[in-house]
């Protein structure tokens, strides 16, 4: 279909298992699941797994999830039983055991499952570009930055960015962690704090008070004492409501060609969180398809091994929309498909004479008024500019 056929170009494999999309957080939860049947099927319909390797990736052992978490969180996990919602909205019910059981991570029937489904498939990701198999290893499962090593947090159980990263530190000096959920990327950030062979850029939503996390400032780079190698290793982005396409792609840029620069990674984790379009029901972005896109296109242009990581993403026709785009993008092939949708069974009363890449007026949810200015981004890519002094690799 479409012509497309197996690229010159980069190898890129595909990490995907359908089991992951049968599980629920609760009615009035915002994170689907089933959003992952929505991409794979836009990416079948248009013939992009001819493009690729697809593998049906399996559920993470035991000593895979405690390469990164303790082995009483993973125990706790793999035994709690779900039980029903407490009435506690405000998460601070005194019983919460690993945080588990509120109502950003409830306990659901096969969370366990769920969670090591999630890692496994960015584990292989991260193992197919360790043995030189894949240039671009793509898990859109995975990408869950909150998870803490004995905690849950926002909606993520299990860090599969963390434990794909410690794959690749196997064989790369420096791994190079970049971040374009709406929300903070804070559990890569401390889990790699300590140390210089990670750097850690988070693209984010900055509100202390009344947006979750709530951490991430500019000023957060990582350890303060200069004895620690973290130190200056963790790069924050905070914006404002309201970014655009040109504004982000623009800093994306200039910041993630500055880091290269200085910091040289062997391999790159990308997470992709999809709330940071337009229109996302939890996001404050105006990004569309484009704009969230151009970030996947300039790391493959910097031809570095390449995992990318699904992440949040909470309206989901346009999350599938953004993702199917981006595999398209990673095996080159995003000039050649034509943006209407094409007529597939799951999709035909869904998407029919819908495009692929709405205008800011087509994509599902109201646009935001935009908050960022020039003079704030030109002093984050200055502050970023004087951290990367201090980085010598
Ligand atoms: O996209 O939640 O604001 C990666 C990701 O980055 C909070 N949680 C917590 C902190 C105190 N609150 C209140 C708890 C609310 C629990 C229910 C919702 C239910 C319905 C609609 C929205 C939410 C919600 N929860 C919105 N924001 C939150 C955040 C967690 C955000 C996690 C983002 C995860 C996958
Ligand atoms: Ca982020
Ligand atoms: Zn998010």
């Amino acid at each position: 279909e479409y012509g497309i056929t197996k690229p010159k170009g980069s190898k890129v494999s595909f990490h995907y298992n359908a089991e992951m999309e049968k599980y629920h957080f609760g009615e009035h939860h915002p994170m689907k699941p089933w959003r992952l049947t929505l991409t794979k099927s836009l990416v079948s319909a248009y013939g992009m797994n001819f493009a690729m390797d697809n593998y049906t990736s399996r559920a993470a052992t035991y000593e895979e999830l405690t390469s990164f978490h303790t082995d009483d969180y993973i125990d706790h996990l793999a035994t709690v039983a779900p039980q029903p919602q407490p009435l506690d909205v405000e998460n601070n019910n005194p019983d919460l055991r690993f945080n588990l059981g509120g109502s950003d991570c409830p306990l659901f029937e096969g969370l366990y499952n769920y969670c090591s489904m999630s890692a496994g498939a960015s584990f292989d990701a991260a193992r197919k570009i360790c043995s030189n198999q894949s240039d671009i290893a793509i898990a859109w499962g995975g990408g869950l930055h909150h998870a803490k090593k004995a905690e849950a947090s926002g909606f993520c159980y299990i860090n599969d960015i963390v434990i794909a990263i410690l794959q690749l530190l196997r064989i790369h000096a420096r791994v190079l962690y970049i971040d374009i959920d709406v929300h903070h990327g804070d559990g890569v950030e401390e889990a790699f704090f300590s140390t210089d062979r990670v750097m850690t850029v988070s693209f984010h939503k900055y509100d202390p008070q009344y947006f979750f996390p709530g951490t991430g400032a500019l000023e957060d780079n990582g350890p303060k004492s200069e004895h620690n190698p973290g130190a200056h290793h963790a790069i924050n982005v905070p914006l404002n409501d309201g970014i655009t396409d040109e504004q982000y792609s623009k800093l994306f840029e200039s910041v993630i060609s500055k880091v290269i620069e200085k910091f040289r990674p062997g391999a790159i984790a990308l997470q992709c969180g999809a709330d940071s379009l337009a229109g996302d029901r939890l996001g404050r972005f105006n990004l569309l398809v484009e704009g969230h896109a151009s970030c996947v296109e300039f790391c493959k242009k910097l031809n570095i091994p390449l995992v990318i990581f699904g992440g949040g993403g909470y309206t989901p026709r346009n999350v599938a929309r953004a993702w199917a785009y981006e595999t398209a993008v990673a095996i080159g092939q995003h000039k050649n498909i034509p943006t209407q949708i094409p007529i597939h069974t799951v999709w035909r009363d869904r998407f029919k004479n819908e495009s692929l890449l709405p205008t800011i007026h087509q994509i599902l949810g109201e646009p935001r008024q935009n908050r960022n200015t020039q003079k704030r981004l030109t002093e984050i890519v200055q502050h970023v500019t004087e951290q990367l002094r201090f980085v010598n690799a």
